[in-house]
């Protein structure tokens, strides 16, 4: 096989990135291990338990659960499902902000259940009111976003999860992009901020992990056995996962990078990524855009539809919001010598248009 996978040269529109070298290492190394069967894998179904333990301590939450999931899509999936068990009703909603992850979509399609998306604020972030307006006695999960796909916003975590708690529903963060920055802000986002009960947290995003690394963590170990079904030919007597067979390389890879990165190599990564996209957002605005603030390193700005298009013809690889913004996320990968080229880039095209304009 002669194909390459693509550099990262250009990837602006990512959420993951290069994994750490030395996650690759362990990636390679645990390839062939299924954490699926731990009576047959034991080593990489003790390397999870050390991964769960190394996410809790991120996450707040001092005698964690959970498992490697393939991705936040799965962790998503689960922690509806796990609602969907505990709920009384035979009917149970959910209740999410609209800027809740297309993965929720999926779970409300596959577990048959209500999904309520309700409107967010003027800074794009879950309206309290309209999720206070959205519970009834059939909701079964309240959900925030704790670092949104599309602008990186933060949802009033601590207030959702009381929300929930008035109605005996269960509240699920979805920290996947921003699990791995969060801790070196200001935010009130994880299990020891607000009475949460599961989250998605994802090592192959911020993490540097290599993929598939999804992060589900949840309070207590008995929300897990919520999704526990038998597995009568196993040595281990239930499984928790969506999956069966899975990777140990993401396993193994969340553990190495986390070893090698907690605390200060993702903090360093944090403020170099926050940097960028400080200075990336006011390159856009001296151009005459404009930006929407990024209060986690992630920029959105209108560039015109050409100039768009024009970038994605010079090789850059850039994603639209759903309002057709232009989107960059700064992860690790994304240098500031990358974001000079492509301002000096945005400059070219704004100059060719003109030349453009004139000559008619
Ligand atoms: N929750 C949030 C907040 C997310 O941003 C995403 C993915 C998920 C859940 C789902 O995670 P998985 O994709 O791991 O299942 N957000 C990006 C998206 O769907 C993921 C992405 C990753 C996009 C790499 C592009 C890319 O090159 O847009």
């Amino acid at each position: 096989m002669r194909a390459e996978p693509q550099s990262f040269d250009r990837v602006l529109s990512s959420m993951c990135t290069k994994p750490h070298p030395v996650a690759r290492e362990a990636a390679m190394r645990f390839l062939a291990t299924n954490p699926g069967d731990p009576g047959t894998y034991p080593s990489v179904a003790a390397l999870e338990q050390e991964a769960i333990e190394r996410l809790g301590t991120l996450a707040g939450l001092a005698d964690p659960a959970g498992y490697i999931a393939s991705g936040g899509t799965e962790a998503n999936i689960q922690a509806v499902r796990i609602a969907r068990e505990r709920a009384r009703s035979s009917r149970p909603n959910v209740v999410m902000p609209e800027s809740g992850h297309f993965s929720f979509r999926k779970a409300a399609d596959v577990l048959e259940i209500d999904l309520r998306v309700v409107p967010t604020d003027a800074d794009r972030r879950a309206d309290v009111d309209a999720v206070r307006s959205a519970v009834d006695d059939e909701t079964a999960l309240v959900i925030g976003v704790a670092g949104t796909t599309e602008y990186g916003r933060v949802d009033p975590i601590p207030e959702l999860a009381e929300i929930a708690t008035a109605h005996d529903a269960l509240c699920h963060v979805d920290a996947a992009w921003g699990g791995f920055v969060l801790p070196f802000t200001e935010y009130e986002w994880h299990f020891d901020h607000a009475a949460i009960d599961t989250m998605t947290i994802d090592p192959h995003k911020m993490g540097q992990a290599a993929i598939p690394a999804g992060g589900l963590l949840v309070r207590d170990a008995a929300l897990l056995d919520e999704l526990a079904v038998d597995t009568p030919y196993l040595e281990t007597t239930s499984q928790a996962t969506l999956t069966g067979t899975r990777s140990g390389a993401g396993v193994a890879s969340t553990v190495a990078a986390l070893e090698e990165l907690w605390p200060g190599g993702y903090a360093d990564q944090y403020e170099r990524a926050q940097a960028n996209a400080t200075w990336f957002a006011e390159q856009c605005r001296r151009l005459g855009y404009r930006v929407v603030e990024p209060t986690l390193p992630l920029v959105v700005t209108d560039l015109p539809t050409a100039t768009f298009e024009g970038l994605r013809d010079l090789g850059w690889r850039l994603s639209r919001t759903s309002a057709g913004e232009t989107r960059v996320v700064c992860m690790p990968h994304v240098t500031r010598s990358m974001l000079e080229a492509v301002v000096a880039d945005i400059k070219g095209l704004q100059q060719g248009r003109k030349v453009l304009s004139s000559g008619i």
